[in-house]
């Protein structure tokens, strides 16, 4: 994979923060264009259920698991809530962060009421932290449940992060996650389609959904739609429950090169493993998105036969 892709820099980055922006997604995409997000905003969405429990490693129950991750693996980006990030962000000054802006848990089911998810931070303050702080905060990210009946609340405060976030040179990372009692089936591929639609009128630099699902249809092939609705918005998908890692790293290698997908965003299936493999299935990741390894040298990655 090259290194020196195209920054496409769009044009509500204002020309005093053109470069920060350049520098920003540079680095969050290795120079590739492609983005490797290590999602860790799972305490808030699913409590701890993704953290203590049957089949999860007892290193993941502390949340300085997440920072000895990804302190020690090749990532592009780590996106967590401010809170945590303030809380080991001194132990850790190397991580490149992308603070997810808004959040909520899953104590009320969408069956019970529409999910409505509203900013914790402004983008302002995550930019006079980041001065405070001396962090490498390269994005911004946020999430929106379109179908919804509270769409209309997030789509605005989306649109603003994603215009706030340009202005300083920040990048937008947006969560399309269609959602609430009038969506009859939140992977349909055409609505997963529509969804990076919104996020490309949004203006957002990614968009990270849910693999697209149908019966019969490989899930690689049904991004096709929604990569394409996308236009220069890249499209990347989530890991969803931990799985085993060959099938886990075939299907994201499928997504990028079937797909078209711009790499891929992953909580789960990594931070549930214990440290050391962790570690390997994070640069096994990065190699199909960073270099295009194919999947016989991201495999041996993963095993430790190669760094
Ligand atoms: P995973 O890779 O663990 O699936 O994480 C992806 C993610 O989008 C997280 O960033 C987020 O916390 C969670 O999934 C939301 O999941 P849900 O679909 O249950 O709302």
């Amino acid at each position: 994979m090259a290194n020196n892709h195209q920054i496409r820099v769009p044009l509500d980055v204002p020309p005093e923060t053109r470069a920060v922006f350049e520098q920003n997604f540079r680095s969050m995409t290795h120079g590739t264009g492609r983005l490797m997000l290590f999602a860790g905003d799972q305490k808030v969405e699913h409590l701890n259920d993704d953290f203590s429990g049957p089949g999860i490693h007892p290193d993941d129950s502390d949340p300085e698991h997440l920072f000895r991750i990804a302190s020690q693996a090749r990532i592009g980006v780590f996106a967590t809530q401010l809170g945590l990030i303030a809380r080991y962000g001194e132990e850790y000054p190397a991580i490149p962060y992308l603070v997810k802006l808004n959040g909520k848990t899953n104590l009320i089911a969408p069956e019970q009421q529409d999910p409505l998810s509203t900013c914790w931070y402004s983008v302002p303050e995550i930019v006079a932290f980041q001065k405070r702080s001396h962090l490498s905060i390269h994005g911004v990210g946020y999430t929106v449940y379109p179908g919804s009946v509270y769409e209309h609340k997030m789509l605005r405060e989306a649109a603003q992060i994603v215009l706030q976030a340009h202005e300083h040179g920040l990048v937008a990372v947006l969560w399309m996650y269609p959602r609430g009692k009038y969506v009859k089936n939140e992977k349909d591929p055409h609505l997963s389609a529509g969804a990076c639609g919104i996020a490309a009128c949004l203006g957002s630099d990614f968009v990270k959904i849910n693999a697209p699902k149908q019966a019969g249809g490989s899930s690689a092939m049904l991004l096709k739609e929604a990569v394409l609705a996308a236009g220069l918005t890249g499209v990347i998908c989530a890991g969803g429950t931990a799985m085993d890692p060959v099938t886990f790293l075939h299907e994201l290698h499928e997504q990028i090169h079937i797909g078209g997908a711009s790499g891929n965003a992953t909580g789960r299936n990594i931070h549930q493993r214990a440290l050391p493999e962790a570690i390997r299935l994070c640069n096994a990741i990065s190699a199909l998105t960073f270099d295009n390894a194919d999947m016989k040298s991201a495999l041996e990655i993963f095993l430790g036969k190669r760094a």
